[in-house]
């Protein structure tokens, strides 16, 4: 009896559940590139390019190892565009009667495999520390699902940077150390830099004659297509990066889009790299001297906690949660994310690296992009939308969470215990963005003054009801009631002209 193995564009690993289950003498591994993964929002030609090249390479390297492949490309006439559409066409034509696959990362896809006419059995992707069940045993019958406590565990459980049960250093959590403001180095490494092999260059011009017309550059593209790429990028961050990565977390600068980061989300989620490897590689580092704790913690940090934990969410809240909208946000997304002009230079900066690379690093997404969308009142729905089209990295797993609960608190306070806004100030001291802005980041009120100071104290002032008994923000409220009357009245004046602006579409 045939069975098909579905593969998706991002479970490209031997490691991936539904491959685990199968045997390579008798099964068919079905991996497909169609429109409907292509087109569920409009994707940054870089990320079409980088799954199907590296979908291209796995599925060679998965025929080369003895496993029978049925692969449609994109421009194959017979392609009926959809995952669901190709297993049937491979179940007619293998006359297979059982079909596995591993659980996508989008709800979206695991319906549409659960409603599908051929009966599919959808595994648990267990390339996660935490099972579903884990999770949900973690979660339950507490009040506050806080990452910290449940980093913990994962750091028990995996023993990373642990000694004798207790973690190395005598702390859990160094971040305290990890917020300094970067300066210019010209002899700052960057990320490798991969040339396009034959594949790679055969996908970008597939990209170029079908996604031309999408938000994004296609070209310089640079970035690793398979396993032994990303593990020589691992290995590059770890030596050049690693040591200030901790330091430099939050620092933002105008010439230089990567810092001490380590790019390699694109690679974990896509399945060419496994978390834990990644986590060990890191921890030896340490363990050799090569990066001190805060570097090496930070780091760990972000993968066994936050992405962890960050997956763990989106699935116990259920396919509801991308439509949440806790703060009844519902202005349209400017046209400057997509790429048209502003004067904000940071927001600039953000969307400008985004729209070259298809990354720009955590604190560019939350505290620049995320705190604008949430100060002016974007439609979170809108801001997920737009994040899952333009990073590489991005599955609705993974971004959603981050997007609807970390950044624009549309979950009403799930991730985040209060929502993440700042001034112009917290932006100035994280970058060297405001001293070549329209703005100045001193004012408080008048056209010259930072949007975000102005939108800061509007969103304060509208969501007052909800936030001012909130032990985190109450000082806020407090130095607002102290501001002087008209002082307040100018910078709510001042800050719904800015809003104004963004409604007629004006030059912000
Ligand atoms: P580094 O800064 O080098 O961090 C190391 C690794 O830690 C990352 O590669 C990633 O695997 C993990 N990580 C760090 N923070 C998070 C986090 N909050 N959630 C999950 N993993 C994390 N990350 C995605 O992978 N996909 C997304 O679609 C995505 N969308 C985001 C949307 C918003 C609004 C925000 C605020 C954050 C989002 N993130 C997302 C998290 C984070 O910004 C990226 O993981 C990170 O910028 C990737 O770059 P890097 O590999 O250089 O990370
Ligand atoms: C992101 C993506 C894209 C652009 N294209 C494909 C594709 O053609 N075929 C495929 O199997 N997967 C693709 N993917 C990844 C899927 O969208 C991803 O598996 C789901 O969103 C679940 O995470
Ligand atoms: Fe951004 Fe305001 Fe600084 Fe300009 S002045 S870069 S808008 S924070």
């Amino acid at each position: 009896m045939v069975k098909l193995v579905l593969v998706l564009g991002d479970q490209l690993t031997t490691r991936v559940a539904a491959l685990k289950a199968a045997d390579k003498s008798t099964d068919t591994v079905v991996m497909a590139e169609v429109q409907g993964e292509a087109t569920y929002v409009q994707h940054h030609p870089k990320k079409i390019a980088f799954v199907f090249a590296a979908m291209r390479k796995f599925a060679a390297q998965l025929q080369q190892d003895g496993w029978s492949v049925r692969y449609t490309r994109f421009d194959d006439p017979e392609n009926t565009h959809s995952i669901v559409g190709e297993l049937i066409k491979a179940a007619d034509a293998t006359g297979a009667t059982q079909i596995i696959a591993t659980e996508p990362g989008e709800w979206r896809l695991i319906d549409a495999l659960a409603d599908a006419p051929v009966p599919v059995t959808q595994l648990e992707d267990d390339r996660f520390l935490a099972s579903h069940a884990e999770f949900e045993r973690w979660a339950d019958g507490r009040k506050q699902l806080r990452m910290e406590y449940f980093y913990r565990d994962m750091r028990r459980k995996t023993g990373l940077l642990m000694e004798d049960g207790n973690p190395v250093g005598g702390k859990w959590n160094f971040d305290h150390d990890n917020r300094k403001p970067a300066k210019g180095d010209l002899f700052r490494e960057g990320p490798l830099q991969h040339d396009p092999d034959e594949i790679t260059q055969q996908v970008l011009a597939l990209v170029e004659q079908h996604f031309a017309d999408s938000f994004g550059d296609l070209d310089p593209f640079w970035f690793a297509t398979d396993r032994a790429g990303a593990l020589a990028s691992l290995d590059h961050f770890i030596t050049h990066h690693l040591a200030q990565f901790g330091d430099f977390q939050d620092a933002m600068l105008d010439d230089d889009k990567f810092l001490h980061h380590s790019l390699v989300s694109f690679y974990i989620n896509a399945g060419l790299l496994g978390p834990l490897e990644v986590c060990e590689a890191v921890a030896k580092a340490y363990n050799d001297g090569k990066a001190p704790i805060n570097a090496a913690e930070g780091y760990i940090r972000q993968i066994i906690g936050w992405r962890e934990y960050i997956r763990g969410i989106y699935y116990l809240e259920g396919r509801d949660y991308t439509q949440r909208n806790a703060l009844g946000h519902d202005r349209n997304l400017p046209a400057f994310y997509w790429g048209a002009e502003t004067r904000m230079n940071c927001v600039s900066k953000a969307v400008g690296q985004t729209q070259t690379d298809a990354y720009a690093h955590h604190i560019q997404r939350l505290m620049v992009t995320g705190n604008f969308g949430l100060l002016a009142g974007i439609d979170p729905h809108q801001l997920h939308e737009w994040y899952l089209a333009v990073y590489m990295d991005a599955y609705e797993w993974v971004e959603a969470p981050n997007t609807i609960g970390m950044s624009q608190f549309a979950d009403g306070g799930i991730v985040a215990s209060k929502p993440y806004v700042s001034g112009g100030a917290y932006i100035n001291r994280m970058s060297d963005h405001c001293k070549s802005c329209h703005y100045s980041v001193s004012h408080k009120t008048g056209e010259k003054a930072c949007p975000f100071n102005l939108l800061y104290w509007h969103f304060l002032n509208r969501h007052r009801q909800r936030f001012e008994k909130n032990p985190r923000m109450a000082q806020m409220y407090r130095t607002w009631d102290k501001m002087d009357e008209d002082r307040r009245t100018t910078v709510l004046a001042d800050a719904d002209a800015v809003l104004a602006r963004l409604d007629k579409g004006a030059l912000i």
